[in-house]
Formats: C-alpha cells, structure tokens, sequence
C-alpha cells in the first residue's frame, strides 16, 4: 500500500528554498498531534466505565466484575490518603488524598486482587471477564 501526502509535495513543489517546507512539516506535525488527541479521546469516551470508592477504610464495592476493556476509576472519599495496587503488578497509583482519584483500564480478562499499601488489609478484587 502507498500513502501519499499531497499538502508535503506541493510544499516541496512550489517553495525550494526550504521554509516553505518547514512551516509546512510543522503544521504537519500540529495535524498529527490533533488527531493523536482526536484518537485519544474517542478510545476514553468509547468503553464502559466502572467507579470504585474508598471510604470508611475500604473499597466499596470490595469485589466488582465487567467486561474487558471497562476503565475503572477509584475515588479516596475520605481524609485518610490510599493507594491501589495490583498485587500481581499490573498497576498501582500514587498515594491518592481526598477526591484524589486513579483510573485504570483492563483489557484482559482475569481476577485482579490488589490492596491499599498504606492500609495491607484494606483489599479489593476486579474481576475481568467477556460478557455471556
Ligand atoms: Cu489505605
């Protein structure tokens, strides 16, 4: 397959000397930027979505299941600060204070038992698995 990129060889085309080409692979890089974005946003906008708290010194709901590809966004409800780590190391946040919160997004099914590192008993589990 060819790609071609016509705006590049006009540039080429009517400016020898090279500044036209310049502003040109600039803008082309600000158009590849847009889209970068454009992308980004789609993908965070397009799967479901799943919200856990912390609260009261745990994760409410402790256990939650969806399908792969959900984002799951953990909210610290309460002053005490948190983290939430996978205890197999898929992920972990940074210690969250109040309203601070974490999102994750799982793309592969399976269970995923991760804690509070500040609080070790404080557990919780996602379980990943396709829709029947
Ligand atoms: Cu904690």
């Amino acid at each position: 397959m060819t790609v071609r990129d016509p705006m590049h060889f006009v540039a080429n085309q009517e400016t020898p000397s090279g500044v036209g080409c310049k502003s040109q692979s600039v803008l082309r890089a600000l158009r590849l930027t847009i889209l970068f974005l454009a992308e980004d946003a789609n993908n965070a906008g397009a799967g479901p979505v799943a919200t856990v708290s912390m609260d009261h010194n745990t994760f409410i709901p402790g256990e939650i299941t969806v399908v792969p590809g959900t984002t799951v966004t953990w909210v610290n409800k309460e002053a005490m600060p948190h983290t939430v780590v996978d205890l197999n190391k898929g992920f972990r946040s940074k210690t969250l204070a109040k309203d601070a919160s974490f999102s994750f997004t799982f793309a592969t099914a399976g269970d995923y038992d991760y804690l509070c590192s500040i609080h070790p008993n404080m557990k919780g589990k996602v379980i990943v698995k396709p829709a029947s």
